[in-house]
C-alpha cells in the first residue's frame, strides 16, 4: 500500500538566468506542485505515487525518467498521442523576483480523465491522498479527475491533504473558491498560505480579496494573525481536521481542534524560493506519516522547505532522511 498517491501535471522546466527577451542559456528540468511533493517525499523514504498524463515527446520522456529516477511509482502515469507535454519557463527578473511563463493549455498534462485516476488509485489505495488546486483549474476532465480521487479517498478510508496552490494565471478567484468550498468537507489536511484562505471559506471567501463575512459572536480585532486564526477556526467547524499556515519567512502555524501550534522559519540564504511550499508539504505529510504530532510535523516542514529555499530548482535541493540535519551547520562546514 503506497504511504502517498498524487496526481496532476508536470511539465518540462525551463530556468533562465536573467529576463528572457535577452535570450541566453536555460536550465533543463521538471516543474510540477504534485510531482515535487512526491519527490520530496520519496527521498525522505517513504512509498508514493504518481498519476498524470505526458505527451508522447522527449519532454514527457524527461518528466517520467526523473521521477522513476527520484524513487517515485509512476505505473499510473499515462501518455497522451497528440498533445504536447506542457511547458514552464522561469524568468528570474529580479534577484527577488522570478516571472513564471507557462505554455500549457491544451497540453497532454490538462487532459488527465477521471478514468486514470480512478485505476492508479484503485490498484492500491494510499494512506493519504494529497492534492493541489492547480489540477482543477487545467480543464474539467481534470477536475472530475480531482473530484473521483476524493471520493475515492472517503470509500478507502485515505486521509486527504490538500494545498491550495492559487495559480492566478490558470483561473480566477471565484472560479477557484467555488471548487474548492465543495470540496472542504472532504479534506482532513489543508495547506495554505495566509491569502488563500479566503478562497476556502464560503460565500464569497476570497471573491473579491476581503475577508468572508463572519458569524455575529466572533470578534476580529483588526490584525492579521487573528482574521488567519478566525478563518482556520470556521474551517475547523467546517469538518478540515488540520489547517496549515504558511507564512513564508515568518514560518508557519498549524491550527486544530486542540489550538495551535507555530514554527519559525529555518533561516537560510535564500537562493530560489520556487518550490519550497511543496518541499514544506513534503516535510510535513513525511512526520505525519511517521506518526509525529503537529510540533514534529511543522518542525520537518520548516526543515525541508528551507532545503528547498537554500537551492535552486523546484525539488532538486530537496533532503534525504540523513540530510536533514545539515541544516544549521555553521558557515564553511565541510561533511568529510
Ligand atoms: O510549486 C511550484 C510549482 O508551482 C511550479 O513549479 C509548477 O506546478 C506548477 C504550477 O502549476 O505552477
Amino acid at each position: 500500500r503506497p504511504d502517498v498517491f498524487t496526481f496532476g501535471e508536470t511539465m518540462i522546466a525551463l530556468r533562465g538566468s536573467g529576463p528572457l527577451k535577452l535570450g541566453g542559456t536555460m536550465n533543463v528540468s521538471i516543474a510540477g506542485a504534485e510531482s515535487n511533493v512526491a519527490i520530496g517525499l520519496a527521498r525522505l523514504g517513504h512509498h508514493v505515487r504518481w498519476a498524470g498524463a505526458v505527451g508522447e515527446d522527449e519532454a514527457g520522456q524527461l518528466v517520467l525518467r526523473t521521477l522513476r529516477a527520484e524513487g517515485v511509482e509512476i505505473s499510473g502515469a499515462t501518455t497522451e498521442p497528440g498533445a504536447p507535454t506542457g511547458l514552464l519557463l522561469f524568468e528570474p527578473r529580479l534577484p527577488e523576483v522570478t516571472r513564471v511563463h507557462y505554455y500549457r493549455a491544451g497540453s497532454a498534462g490538462s487532459r488527465l480523465t477521471a478514468e486514470v485516476i480512478q485505476s492508479a488509485f484503485s490498484a492500491a489505495p494510499p494512506r493519504v491522498l494529497h492534492l493541489t488546486g492547480i489540477t482543477p483549474s487545467l480543464s474539467p476532465t481534470a477536475r472530475s479527475a480531482a473530484r473521483c480521487a476524493l471520493q475515492l479517498a472517503r470509500d478507502h478510508g485515505a486521509l486527504v491533504c490538500l494545498d491550495v496552490n492559487f495559480r492566478a494565471r490558470l483561473w480566477t478567484a471565484e472560479e477557484a473558491a467555488d471548487v474548492l468550498r465543495e470540496w472542504i468537507p472532504a479534506v482532513d489536511v489543508l495547506i495554505a498560505s495566509d491569502d488563500e484562505l479566503p478562497l476556502c471559506l464560503p460565500d464569497g471567501g476570497g471573491r473579491d480579496g476581503s475577508p468572508p463575512p463572519l458569524p455575529p459572536q466572533v470578534v476580529v480585532a483588526d490584525d492579521s494573525a487573528a482574521t488567519v486564526a478566525t478563518q482556520a477556526r470556521l474551517l475547523l467547524d467546517l469538518g478540515v481536521g488540520e489547517i496549515v499556515v504558511k507564512l513564508g519567512a515568518a514560518g508557519a502555524r498549524a491550527f486544530t481542534h486542540s489550538g495551535s501550534l507555530h514554527r519559525p522559519a529555518k533561516p537560510v540564504r535564500a537562493v530560489d524560493t520556487v518550490g519550497a511550499g511543496d518541499a514544506f508539504v513534503a516535510g510535513y505529510l513525511s512526520a505525519l506519516l511517521d506518526g509525529e504530532g503537529p510540533a514534529g510535523r511543522l518542525e520537518r516542514a520548516v526543515t525541508t522547505g528551507a532545503f528547498a529555499v537554500a537551492s535552486p530548482g523546484d525539488w532538486e535541493g530537496a533532503p534525504t532522511r540523513s540530510e536533514l540535519g545539515l541544516l544549521g551547520a555553521p558557515p564553511g562546514t565541510v561533511v568529510r
